[in-house]
C-alpha cells in the first residue's frame, strides 16, 4: 500500500540503532507464527510544533494487547511514550507515523512462544494519506468482503496482533482486485465489523452508529475520539450491531483510523452513498483542527514533542 520513506534511527530494546541495522533473524518466532502486537500512531506537525495524537492511550492499548496474549513486556506504557518521543526527536521529523511493535524474537521454534525472547522496537517515518490522495476529499468506494472478520474466539479483534492482519490483507487484496478502495468485513454472525485497517460509522437522520466492541472490532482510538467529538457537537452516537443493508441505506458512511484518519465512503457494493456529507465533513474539520492544536478543549489528546 505504501513504500516506507526511511528515517535515520530505530529504537530497539532501549537503544537507538541505525535504520539499516534494525534487522531480525529470519528464524524469529514472530515471522513464523505471527506472535507480535503493534500500534499505529500519528504525529502532526502544526503551527505550535509537533503533537502526537493520543500517544499514551495507544501505548496503553499496546500493553493490554501484550497482556492478552501473555507476552511479557518489560516496558510500561509511560516508558514507551518516552521512547516514542525520543525516537521522533532523534529523527528530526515534524510529522510522522509511529509504529511500536512487541514481538517474539529469535531463539526458539514451535508454536508455544514462551521460550522465545520478547523484543520491542519503535520505528517512525513519514506516511501520507493512507487510502490514496483523493480519499479524504472525495471518499472511497468499498466492497463487503467475501472473507469474514477473524472470530473473537480465534484471533480477537481487541488484540492488535500481527496475526490478525493476514485476515486484513486477504480482504484488502480482494477489494482492490474488485476495483474498490477498501474492504468491509462482516463478522461470523454476519454483522458489520470493520475495514481491513479502520473502524466504520454510519450516519442516518443525524444519528451516528458504529459496531460495538462485542462484534469483534478493534477498540479504535480514532473511533473513540470521533464518538466524543460527535457527542460534544450535539449528535447522538450509538454503538449497535449493523448489517450490510444499514450501510446501503445510510445517509453517510465513513472510516476512522490512525492511518485513514476520517475517510468518507462514497459507495458500498456499488450502492451510491454520494459525496462526503455534512456530518462527515464537520467531524473531519474538527479532527484536523484538533491535531493542528487549534482546539484547546482537546489538548488533552495531544503530547507535544
Ligand atoms: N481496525 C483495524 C483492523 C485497524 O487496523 C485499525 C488501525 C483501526 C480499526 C483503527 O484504530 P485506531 O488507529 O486506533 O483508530 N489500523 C492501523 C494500521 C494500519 C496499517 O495498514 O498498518 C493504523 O491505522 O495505524
Amino acid at each position: 500500500m505504501a513504500s516506507i520513506k526511511e528515517a535515520q534511527y530505530i529504537w530497539k530494546n532501549g537503544e537507538f540503532v541505525a535504520w539499516a541495522d534494525a534487522t531480525t533473524h529470519v528464524l524469529s518466532h514472530a515471522l513464523h507464527y505471527g506472535t507480535a502486537v503493534f500500534e499505529g500512531i500519528r504525529c502532526y506537525g502544526n503551527d505550535r510544533g509537533s503533537a502526537v495524537f493520543r500517544l499514551t492511550d495507544h501505548m496503553k492499548r499496546l500493553v493490554r494487547s501484550a497482556k492478552m496474549i501473555m507476552m511479557p513486556l518489560e516496558y510500561s506504557a509511560e516508558e514507551l511514550v518516552n521512547a516514542a518521543l525520543e525516537t521522533i526527536r532523534i529523527n528530526e521529523l515534524k510529522s510522522c507515523y509511529i509504529r511500536p511493535i512487541v514481538y517474539r524474537g529469535y531463539g526458539a521454534m514451535g508454536v508455544n512462544p514462551r521460550s522465545a525472547p520478547v523484543d520491542v522496537a519503535i520505528g517512525v517515518w513519514p506516511w501520507d494519506a493512507y487510502l490514496g490522495n483523493t480519499a479524504l476529499e472525495e471518499g472511497i468506494a468499498v466492497g463487503i468482503s467475501s472473507w469474514r472478520q477473524r472470530s473473537a474466539n480465534a484471533l480477537p479483534g481487541a488484540v492488535k496482533s500481527s496475526a490478525s492482519y493476514l485476515n486484513s490483507g486477504l480482504a484488502n487484496m480482494e477489494a482492490q482486485d474488485h476495483g474498490y478502495g477498501e474492504a468491509v468485513l462482516l463478522n461470523e454472525m454476519g454483522n458489520v465489523a470493520e475495514g481491513s485497517g479502520e473502524n466504520i460509522f454510519i450516519v442516518r437522520d443525524n444519528v451516528l452508529s458504529t459496531p460495538p466492541l462485542s462484534d469483534g472490532v478493534l477498540e479504535g482510538l480514532t473511533r473513540n475520539s470521533v464518538m466524543e467529538m460527535a457527542r460534544d457537537l450535539g449528535y447522538v452516537v450509538m454503538e449497535r450491531s449493523l448489517v450490510r443493508t444499514d450501510l446501503y441505506s445510510a445517509d453517510e458512511v465513513f472510516f476512522t483510523g490512525t492511518a485513514a484518519e476520517i475517510t468518507p465512503i462514497n459507495a458500498v457494493d456499488n450502492r451510491e452513498i454520494g459525496k462526503p456529507g455534512p456530518v462527515t465533513r464537520q467531524l473531519q474539520h474538527r479532527f484536523f483542527e484538533i491535531v493542528a492544536g487549534k482546539a484547546p478543549e482537546y489538548d488533552k489528546w495531544l503530547t507535544w514533542i
